[in-house]
């Protein structure tokens, strides 16, 4: 099964909307196999940001993804790194779509709620990065049934 790393980034926290993330991420049929309420070391905000290091908004990004905790979270599912990128929307709140959470619910890149892995073998690497082993939870749901096919 398909699984991605999601955080509620320091924004979404401060402004109460971990709720509002799982809510539609439970909604759109998602399964739930992790969770951690943390603060963000200077050095796990660097290995995960590392693909932008040399980017004119990196020092930024370090300093927003450590400013406040953020609300760590592993998805699973069929496809499960492309729905979440869809549900999460573009990078840039004013380009996502309606009826995404970033549209929803944000106006500047800098300042865009959410991060969803952006691909399938970097879902994998991302959730081993900010999760052990024992700390995500093997379950089925009785309605996986009507959602998984
Ligand atoms: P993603 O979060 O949609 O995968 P990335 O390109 O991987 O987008 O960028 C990581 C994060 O860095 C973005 O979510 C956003 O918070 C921030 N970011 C990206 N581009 C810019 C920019 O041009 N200015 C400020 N922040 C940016
Ligand atoms: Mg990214």
């Amino acid at each position: 099964m398909e699984r991605t790393l999601v955080l509620v980034k320091p924004d979404g926290v401060q402004r109460s909307l971990i709720g509002i993330v799982i809510t539609r991420l439970e909604q759109r049929g998602l399964r739930l196999v992790g969770a951690k309420f943390m603060q963000v070391s200077k050095d796990l905000a660097e290995r995960h940001y590392g693909m932008h290091k040399g980017k004119d908004f990196y020092d930024k990004l370090i300093r927003y993804i450590t400013s406040a905790p953020v609300m760590a979270m592993v998805w699973e599912g069929p496809n499960a790194v492309e729905a979440v990128r869809q549900t999460m929307g573009l990078t840039r709140p004013t380009q996502a779509a309606p009826g995404t959470i970033r549209h929803d619910f944000a106006l500047e890149i800098g300042y865009n709620i959410t991060h969803a892995s952006d691909g399938v073998e970097n879902g994998e690497n991302e959730v081993n990065m900010w999760f052990h082993p024992e700390e995500l939870v093997r379950w089925e749901r009785d309605v996986d049934r009507w959602i998984f096919e």
